[in-house]
């Protein structure tokens, strides 16, 4: 099985701005947009927060975990192999996105 690894040391506070090559994934306060997002290898996901609660993005089975993204903020995760990551709000787990890593 193929994991991705998307190092925590590699998310990192940002501004909501992304560049060409980089990836977004909107939180707002009950959804992260897109639900399904291909990413390239080597590539970064913002999960910026737009809404006003905080939110924490995290993977099943722990492979990133993005902390608290507050309002205003977001988090940059690296994404360091391929596969699919199935990831959801730690505090409103109803709140899901998919990321297949390709
Ligand atoms: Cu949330």
């Amino acid at each position: 099985m193929k994991r991705i690894i998307a190092g925590l040391a590699a998310a990192t506070r940002t501004a909501f701005s992304v560049s060409a090559e980089e990836y977004r994934v909107t939180v707002r306060t009950s959804a992260l947009h897109p639900a399904l997002l291909e990413v390239a290898f080597g590539k970064s996901v913002v999960f910026a927060n737009f809404g006003r609660p905080a939110h924490v993005a995290m993977a099943k089975g722990g492979t990133f975990d993005t902390g608290r993204i507050r309002s205003g903020e977001g988090i940059r995760v690296r994404i360091m192999d391929t596969g699919t990551l199935d990831n959801v709000c730690a505090y409103r787990p109803s709140m899901r996105d998919r990321i297949v890593a390709t």
